[in-house]
């Protein structure tokens, strides 16, 4: 299994200079991230929440009584409790996420608003094969994918995360929320905010390393730099060196020259067609989706 370390090595070895997002997400970088939920240029967060809060009733009814709902990458569990409070006698809630003190605090603070909610946490790599508590006796699994992180997966990675997910649910339904394809200047916004949040965050990637790896380095010797391509229909986010920047991991030296760049980040966008179609091609039945009035961002209700 890779480790930060190894990665980030591999990183700045390598000649696309490439490393996965999930180094993002220390406590800071965790509390970056929500505060990024916040900003008033980045839509998402609270274009899928009025989706939520608009069609709970629906999704509650798809999902049939003593349903077990599975969470995917929970958080501070903030969408799920409005489809949970529409739920018809849920079986259980299993939210599955790699940080335990931090999955195991939110669900204290759920158990206490709902004592009579079985919550089964499983603290793990989502993405890798993990065991769940039992299917439900009587009701449907149903997987929730909220926040459109779907789309920080390449589409290879993403078309193996969805047929993992089919066969974990089969018999019952994923609902996915996912980015859509838009005005590439509100892309832009999205991910290059007036008050700096995003371009923190990004760099909150060396300041992890920093922290957790002893890498030496000036985090403020590199610019933010998340621009929209559309032809591959990503947002891509890189850390730009500002003159020569010198590096040293474990003892190991590394150089980035200005033009060379930390690739940081890709973030999908899709049409509400071609996630259908990636979906399908991962074996599930797209059954319905809802949008927004002015089409940002959907969600997909997919059998398994
Ligand atoms: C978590 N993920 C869906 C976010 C996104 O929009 O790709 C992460 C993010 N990166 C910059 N801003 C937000």
């Amino acid at each position: 299994m890779s480790s930060f370390a190894e990665d980030l090595h591999a990183a700045l070895a390598g000649p696309d200079h490439a490393i996965s997002p999930k180094y993002f997400y220390d406590a800071q970088g965790s509390a970056l991230f929500e505060q990024i939920c916040e900003l008033p240029e980045y839509y998402p967060t609270r274009t899928e929440l009025a989706l939520l809060n608009r069609h709970a009733g629906d999704l509650a009814a798809r999902m049939g009584p003593g349903a077990q709902l599975i969470e995917y990458g929970a958080g501070a569990l903030v969408k799920v409790r409005l489809l949970l409070a529409r739920m018809a006698q849920p079986d259980s809630f299993v939210p599955v996420d790699i940080s335990g003190p931090h999955l195991l605090a939110a669900c204290e603070a759920l158990q206490r608003e709902q004592p009579a909610l079985r919550i089964l946490p499983v603290v793990a790599d989502f993405t890798r094969p993990h065991v769940l508590p039992d299917a439900p006796a009587h009701g449907q699994r149903i997987g929730f994918f909220p926040g459109s992180s779907i789309g920080n997966f390449d589409p290879q990675e993403a078309l193996a995360f969805l047929k993992l997910l089919r066969e974990e649910l089969d018999g019952g339904a994923l609902l996915i929320g996912v980015d859509l394809i838009k005005d590439p200047a509100r892309l832009h916004a999205a991910y290059n905010d007036a008050q700096g949040v995003t371009a923190r965050f990004n760099l909150n990637l060396l300041r992890h390393a920093q922290r957790e790896l002893k890498l030496e380095c000036d985090p403020a010797g590199f610019d933010h730099y998340a621009f929209y391509d559309p032809r591959k229909h990503r947002i891509e986010m890189h850390l730009l060196p500002r003159g020569e920047q010198h590096l040293q991991l474990q003892g190991r030296r590394y150089t980035l020259v200005p033009g060379e760049s930390l690739h940081t980040e890709n973030s999908y966008k899709y049409s509400v067609e071609s996630f259908q179609a990636l979906a399908r091609e991962a074996g599930f039945r797209p059954s319905a989706h809802w949008t927004d009035e002015q089409r940002w961002f959907s969600l997909h209700w997919l059998g398994a």
